[in-house]
């Protein structure tokens, strides 16, 4: 631990109590917070509220990509805040919104050229489900209201994202709230066929065929989309099977079923493209996306659509609204504007070009860890990597839990998720850092196996 930096908060001074904090085990959190209240942070590390420094190995959660307090970004915002801080997006727009839109048209994928902003990745999602439907119904084609997520998968949680998610633990509680008529897709993940593979297994692309299944169970008619993620980062970095994502490209063209990406994590830059679209060749019908389009810095969040499903919604008279859907927050100027620097930043840094360039570097450090007592598994795609720890038994979680206080002790702020451990860091990283937040995971590996 770090000497007590002079400005250091005590338990005394943090009254957390009154703070419902979300999926955190709050006791566990008020038992000791001043080891996890962060107080400022810069470039690619953060300050507890006890001085102790810490790498962020998770670039946030997964949105923190050109690192913490860059000038570019902070001046953009003030001189935002000062011009125009706040205007609705229904029936006006303001110019910084009207530029991103036109700048995020243009990195997407050929053909889809239209761009609905909201403030999450949850929010975006809903949006997708939603202009599917609309789709369908606007084509005559009403029977389509099947939606087909996939197990494991994470699509935030609005009604919508659980409801086509595939995490049990976010699914149970709220039964009552799923859609009906949302069936999933197996997950893609099989330990026995890929263990530790660098990059996409070679393994699976026949878990696609089971949207066959699906449509003949009930009707290629009846089913408006499927939505995956491109690379599943919450539940532990599931890298597609090569060949996955294009026979489910090819099944769904065939079936008249749209193509979802869901790109909260993988858009903007996490996979080395600005899409998974592109870093996989397959284009979806449409990208929802959030995070990393503002480094995370305001909430933002959208849904890039193919032109055909955004002239199929221009119908009826030109003053009516056509789809009755929006937030008092779409397309906030300032949330626009810092998306505006971000993507500035990412051109004139290079940063597309950093993370290619960084992605060997963490798959080489992250599968030295292959040998060591208690890793499991390994996988790593882009600038995302994670390692799967054998449990503790009877106290599933509790091993992964303990190394994410060990990390803490050690200066790094690793993301767990039942037992496994994920990192992204963020694309200012150097490889040195790479390899010592590496290094700092061996150790905290020998940690809690000890
Ligand atoms: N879709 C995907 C693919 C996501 O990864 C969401 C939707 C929801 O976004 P919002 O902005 O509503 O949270 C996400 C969010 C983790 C972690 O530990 C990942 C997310 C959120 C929190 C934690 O991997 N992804
Ligand atoms: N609830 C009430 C009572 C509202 O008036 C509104 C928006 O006007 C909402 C919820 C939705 O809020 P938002 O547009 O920020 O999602």
């Amino acid at each position: 631990m770090n000497a007590k930096h002079p400005t250091a908060l005590d338990n005394a001074q943090l009254n957390a109590e009154p703070y419902w904090m979300p999926f955190t085990g709050n006791r566990a959190f008020k038992a000791n917070p001043a080891m996890r209240t962060l107080v400022s942070a810069k470039g690619a590390y953060y300050q507890t509220a006890e001085g102790q420094t810490l790498f962020d190995c998770l670039s946030g959660l997964w949105c923190s990509a050109l690192g913490h307090g860059d000038p570019r970004i902070a001046q953009a915002l003030k001189e935002q805040a000062e011009t125009l801080d706040y205007s609705t997006a229904f029936q006006l727009a303001n110019p910084q919104t009207l530029r991103l839109a036109e700048r995020i048209a243009g990195l997407a994928p050929q053909g889809l050229d239209h761009v609905f902003f909201c403030n999450s990745g949850s929010e975006s999602v809903d949006t997708a489900l939603k202009m599917a439907i609309g789709y369908h119904r606007l084509r005559g084609e009403a029977t389509r209201t099947r939606l087909i997520g996939r197990e494991r998968g994470y699509h935030g949680v609005g009604m919508g994202g659980i409801s086509v998610g595939g995490m049990v633990a976010n699914r149970k509680m709220f039964a009552p709230l799923m859609l009906n008529g949302v069936d999933h897709l197996p997950h893609t993940y099989n330990l026995s066929q890929m263990a530790f593979s660098r990059g996409q297994p070679k393994w699976g692309a026949h878990l696609a065929d089971e949207l066959e299944r699906l449509v003949a169970l009930h009707d290629a008619s009846t089913i408006a989309a499927v939505i995956v993620e491109p690379m599943a980062g919450s539940t532990g970095v599931l890298v597609p099977p090569e060949g996955y994502l294009q026979r489910l490209r090819e099944l769904c063209t065939k079936h008249g079923i749209l193509l979802i990406f869901d790109e909260v994590i993988c858009g903007f830059g996490r996979v080395g493209e600005w899409f998974g679209a592109q870093r996989f060749g397959v284009t979806p019908d449409m990208i929802t996306f959030a995070k990393c389009i503002t480094n995370g810095v305001v909430p933002m969040g959208g849904v890039i659509v193919r032109d055909e499903i955004y002239n199929t919604f221009m119908t009826g008279p030109a003053h009516a609204v056509e789809f009755m859907h929006g937030y008092t927050y779409s397309g906030h100027p300032l949330a626009a504007a810092v998306g505006n620097v971000v993507l500035d930043i990412i051109e004139q840094d290079g940063l597309l070009q950093r993370a290619r360039a960084l992605e060997p570097v963490l798959e080489d450090a992250i599968h030295s860890l292959k040998g060591e007592s208690g890793v499991i598994d390994i996988r790593n795609i882009g600038l995302a990597a994670a390692i799967d720890l054998a449990p503790i038994e009877g106290s599933p979680g509790l091993r992964a839990y303990k190394l994410f206080e060990a990390g803490i002790e050690e200066g790094f702020l690793f993301r767990v998720t039942g037992d496994t451990v994920a990192m992204g860091p963020p694309f200012i990283a150097t490889e040195s850092e790479i390899g010592a937040m590496v290094d700092g995971l061996r150790r905290c590996v020998k940690k809690v196996m000890a």
